[in-house]
C-alpha cells in the first residue's frame, strides 16, 4: 500500500475534536469555532507538505502540487469539511483525509505528476448552518452570487454574508471562488457510502455511476392564530392542520412517482408555539430525490396542488421557498473506468452503484468530469453518532483513489 492507515485514522481522530455538539455526535458548522479548528489543523498539514495553501472566495480551503506542466488542467480531489447537527465522525472527512493522504504520498514518493493536484476542503456542503447546501461546489461552479450570501441565514438570524466578515472573508468576492471548466481535468471525491450495501455484501469500494437529483425548498403556511378553547372548528384557519395534510401525503406522491423516489419533511416550526393557541405559522422543509428530473417534478407539482386545494377550501395563504435544485448526474466514464482498471489492479472489489445522497462531486460534474468512490458504512448508518467506517475498509478507497490520480495525472 501506498498510503498509511495510522496517518489516516489520526487524521479523522484529529478531525473529530473540532466539534461544537451540544451532546451527541459531530456538529461542525461552517464559519464557527470548529470550522476554525479543523480548518488550522488541515492547514498545518498542508503547509508542512510545502504545497500552496489558500482559501477561494467561498471559504474552501485548497492546497495546490504543481504539475510538471502548469498550464494542464487540475485534478481536484476531496469533499466537504461542515456536518450535520449531531452528525458522525465520517461523513464528509472521510474524503478530506483522502485528499491529504494522497498528498503525503505524492510528496513523500515524489511522484512527478504533468497535471497539477488540488485538495479541497470544501465549506458549508450539508447546509447545516445556512441551509444552502453543496455550497462550496457551488461557488466553485459559479452558481453562488453575493445576495444568496445576504438571503440565507442560520438560526440566529445572521446571514452567511455577515459570519463571511465575522470569519475574515469579503462575501463580496464570492464570484471569485468560480473556476473556468477548461482548468479542471477531473473532481474526484471519497465518500462514505451512508447505506447498507457494501458492508453486507461484503465488497470493498463502491464505484458510484449516477447520483440523484436533489429539489429542497421551504413551505411557509399562514392561518390564523385564535383561542384554541373558544374557536369553534368550523371557523378555524389553523396552519398546523393544513401542513399536517400536505405531510402525510408525501409517502403517497413520492411512492407514485418514478421507482427510488424519496420526499422528506427533516424541519417542521409552528409558531406562535403554545398549547392553547391555534397554529396561526408553520414552515416545514421538503427534500425531494430521485434519479429522475420528471419525478421530482411531479412531486412538486402535487404538493403545490394540494396547498391551493387547501387555500381555496380554508382560506390558509402559502409560500414555497426554493433553497435547492440540482438535476441527477452521471459520473464521468472515463473516471470510472480508471477506478474500475485500479480496482482491478490493486485486488479490490467492487460494486457499480446510484448515489441516494447527495455530494459535491454532483456539483462538480457540471463542469468536470467528476468521480466518486464510496466505502462501507457499518450498519449503513449516517447523520448520526453511530456513523462509522473501519479504518481498514477506508485505507483501500484511499488506496484506489491514490493509484488513480497518479493514472489520471500522468
Ligand atoms: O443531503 C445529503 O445527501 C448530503 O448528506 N448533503
Ligand atoms: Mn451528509
Ligand atoms: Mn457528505
Amino acid at each position: 500500500m501506498y498510503t498509511n492507515l495510522n496517518r489516516i485514522r489520526a487524521d479523522i481522530e484529529m478531525l473529530s475534536t473540532f466539534n461544537d455538539s451540544d451532546g451527541e455526535g459531530l456538529t461542525r458548522f461552517s464559519l464557527t469555532k470548529a470550522d476554525r479548528g479543523a480548518r488550522n489543523y488541515l492547514k498545518n498539514a498542508l503547509e508542512k507538505l510545502d504545497l500552496k495553501v489558500y482559501e477561494d472566495a467561498a471559504g474552501s480551503l485548497i492546497g495546490r502540487l504543481e504539475g510538471s506542466e502548469p498550464l494542464a488542467p487540475t485534478i481536484l480531489i476531496g469533499s466537504h469539511f461542515d456536518s450535520v447537527r449531531n452528525g458522525g465522525h465520517f461523513d464528509g472527512p472521510a474524503g478530506v483525509v483522502m485528499a491529504l493522504e494522497i498528498m503525503r504520498v505524492l510528496k513523500a514518493k515524489d511522484i512527478k505528476l504533468r497535471h497539477s493536484v488540488e485538495f479541497v476542503a470544501m465549506i458549508e456542503e450539508e447546509g447545516g448552518r445556512f441551509g444552502a447546501g453543496v455550497f462550496g461546489s457551488r461557488a466553485m461552479t459559479g452558481q453562488v452570487t453575493y445576495e444568496d450570501l445576504v438571503k440565507h441565514k442560520d438560526e440566529a438570524g445572521i446571514s452567511m454574508a455577515e459570519a463571511f466578515e465575522a470569519f475574515g472573508f469579503d462575501p463580496k468576492k464570492i464570484g471569485e471562488a468560480a473556476r473556468k471548466p477548461e482548468s479542471i481535468k477531473a473532481f474526484i471525491e471519497l465518500h462514505i457510502e451512508q447505506g447498507p450495501v457494501l458492508e453486507h455484501e461484503k465488497i470493498d469500494v463502491g464505484i458510484v455511476e449516477s447520483i440523484v437529483g436533489i429539489r429542497e425548498f421551504r413551505v411557509i403556511i399562514k392561518g390564523r392564530p385564535d383561542h384554541a378553547g373558544t374557536t369553534p372548528m368550523t371557523l378555524r384557519k389553523d396552519a398546523l392542520c393544513a401542513a399536517a395534510e400536505v405531510i402525510s401525503a408525501l409517502p403517497k406522491y413520492a411512492s407514485r412517482a418514478e421507482e427510488g423516489t424519496v420526499a422528506t419533511v427533516g424541519v417542521l416550526e409552528v409558531k406562535p408555539g403554545a398549547a392553547n393557541i391555534i397554529p396561526g405559522k408553520v414552515e416545514f422543509t421538503v427534500d425531494i430525490r430521485s434519479r429522475h428530473a420528471s419525478a421530482i417534478q411531479i412531486v412538486q407539482d402535487e404538493i403545490e396542488k394540494k396547498l391551493n386545494d387547501l387555500a381555496n377550501l380554508n382560506g390558509i395563504q402559502f409560500e414555497i421557498e426554493m433553497l435547492l435544485s440540482v438535476k441527477p448526474v452521471a459520473i464521468d466514464a472515463e473516471v470510472i473506468k480508471c477506478f474500475k482498471g485500479q480496482a482491478d489492479q490493486n485486488q479490490f472489489s467492487y460494486k457499480m452503484m446510484n448515489s441516494g445522497a447527495g455530494h459535491d462531486a454532483m456539483i462538480m460534474a457540471s463542469i468536470a468530469p467528476s468521480g466518486l468512490i464510496f466505502v462501507p458504512s457499518k450498519d449503513g448508518r449516517s447523520h448520526c453518532k453511530e456513523e462509522w467506517t473501519d479504518y481498514d475498509a477506508l485505507q483501500k478507497g484511499i488506496e484506489l483513489i491514490c493509484h488513480s490520480i497518479i493514472e489520471l495525472g500522468r
